[in-house]
């Protein structure tokens, strides 16, 4: 690469860190280094996006609106649903999961954070200096813990929480911290599914792992590709009933506010592709002049194309239990909400309802932690569990808290 035009970029990438005040799905562990920056074969040019309204990148961000005690209130439900705290204080709160015997687990992406285990309103704390430490899974009593390029089991993990122990069964995931945090979830087939997500904004890796989901034994063996072309996946799970694999995915940055839509995908088999890097929503070809022309009818489209920039993070499917009837094995997508359009978006849960495989409606379940009167933001739903009861947790990697939602009639 010219020097000129290497120095180009690395005043733009630094840019870009710059004028962007907090961490998000599309930008944390942005750092990349020189050598990171090698492993894509394209790099990341600035050019002319259709919409030229978030060029400059983090123009809205503001900064995060703080309260002494969280506004509960603003937060808008469908009628008869409550919410409240369930855990505090728990710093970047991201993954969840949840034991049969209560105790719920929670990852982060923070780079040298901890996970936490939350049993009868105490907290313990089970790692501490680990590398984004953002996934977290359950299987007969163990539990799995995804750092960046690293899984780690805890044995026996309910009866050792005051001195937990783990060791590392798989360490051969790549190293990028560009959408290199991982979500994990073990499958209707027992085996354990883990994501790799691309090393950029738009790239075409060598290696294969780069932008797909893999699954592996429990033991960490037989590491596999499963599905391909996903640029970011920090939500997956299976249907109650077809157990096919559902998940969501983080759409490309840089083509303005409206393109192109994040996306809810659907996998009935495996080694299936979704698109990236060459096709965005099912229907808009990439353009940058890196990538090979492909067309979209040779990929996957999403099962429902959402808003640009809203961020899906957590997918579940909603148990009965709890919610009223008319819920049951509807869709629940965490928004984590946008970081680098003009005026935000996302911050929500949303309710998609499905006729079969098909996404039919896409309506706001709850939202109210952005205000969008002027942009602020006081919390970013992540991830979700439900509870036994069938009540819902949704963990806020902003507000550093675990939420119930619940209905009370
Ligand atoms: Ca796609
Ligand atoms: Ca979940």
């Amino acid at each position: 690469m010219k020097k000129n035009t290497y120095q180009f970029l690395s005043y733009f990438i630094f840019s870009l860190l710059l004028v962007t005040v907090w961490s998000c799905e599309s930008n944390d562990g942005k750092t990349m280094t020189a050598k990171e920056d090698k492993l894509e074969t394209t790099k990341e040019t600035p050019k002319k996006p259709k919409d030229t309204a978030n060029k400059k990148g983090g123009k809205s961000v503001a900064k995060k609106k703080e309260y002494d005690v969280l506004p509960l209130n603003k937060v808008n439900l469908p009628e008869g649903f409550k919410i409240e705290i369930y855990a505090d204080d728990i710093k970047r709160a991201r993954s969840l999961a949840l034991s049969k015997e209560g105790t719920l687990y929670v990852g982060t992406m923070a780079k040298k954070g901890e996970v936490t285990a939350v049993k009868n309103n105490k907290k313990y704390t089970l790692s501490s200096g680990w590398k984004m430490p953002n996934g977290v899974a359950l299987k007969n009593g163990d539990l799995y813990v995804a750092e960046v390029s690293r899984i780690h089991k805890f044995k026996d993990i309910e009866n050792n929480l005051e001195n937990p122990k783990s060791e590392v069964i798989y360490d051969k995931y790549p190293t990028e911290t560009h959408h290199g945090w991982k979500f994990i979830a073990f499958g209707p087939d027992e085996k354990l599914y883990v994501p790799v997500g691309a090393p950029c904004n738009i790239c075409k890796s060598e290696d294969e792992v780069f932008a797909s989901i893999t699954r592996m034994n429990d033991d960490g063996s037989n590491m596999e590709v499963v599905q391909h072309g996903i640029r970011n996946t920090v939500g997956f799970t299976w249907h109650p009933d077809t157990k096919d694999l559902w998940f969501t995915d983080n759409g490309r940055d840089w083509w303005g506010d409206d393109i192109p839509g994040c996306e809810l995908n659907h996998a009935p088999k495996d080694g299936m592709h979704f698109g990236y890097p060459y096709c965005h929503q099912g229907d808009l070809a990439e353009n940058d002049e890196g990538i090979e022309k492909r067309d979209c009818s040779e990929f996957t489209a999403p099962a429902k194309v959402l808003k640009a920039h809203v961020a899906p993070l957590g997918v579940e499917f909603i148990p009965a239990g709890n919610f009223p009837e008319k819920y049951e094995k509807q869709i629940l997508v965490a928004e984590h909400g946008s970081w680098n359009r003009t005026k935000k978006q996302g911050y929500r849960l949303a309710l998609l309802t499905l006729d079969g495989n098909k996404v039919v409606k896409d309506e706001t379940f709850a939202d109210g932690w952005l205000d969008s009167s002027d942009d602020s933001v006081w919390g970013r739903p992540v991830d979700m569990e439900f509870m036994a009861d069938g009540s819902l947790l949704v963990s806020d990697d902003m507000a550093d808290v675990v939420y119930r939602i619940f209905y009370d009639e």
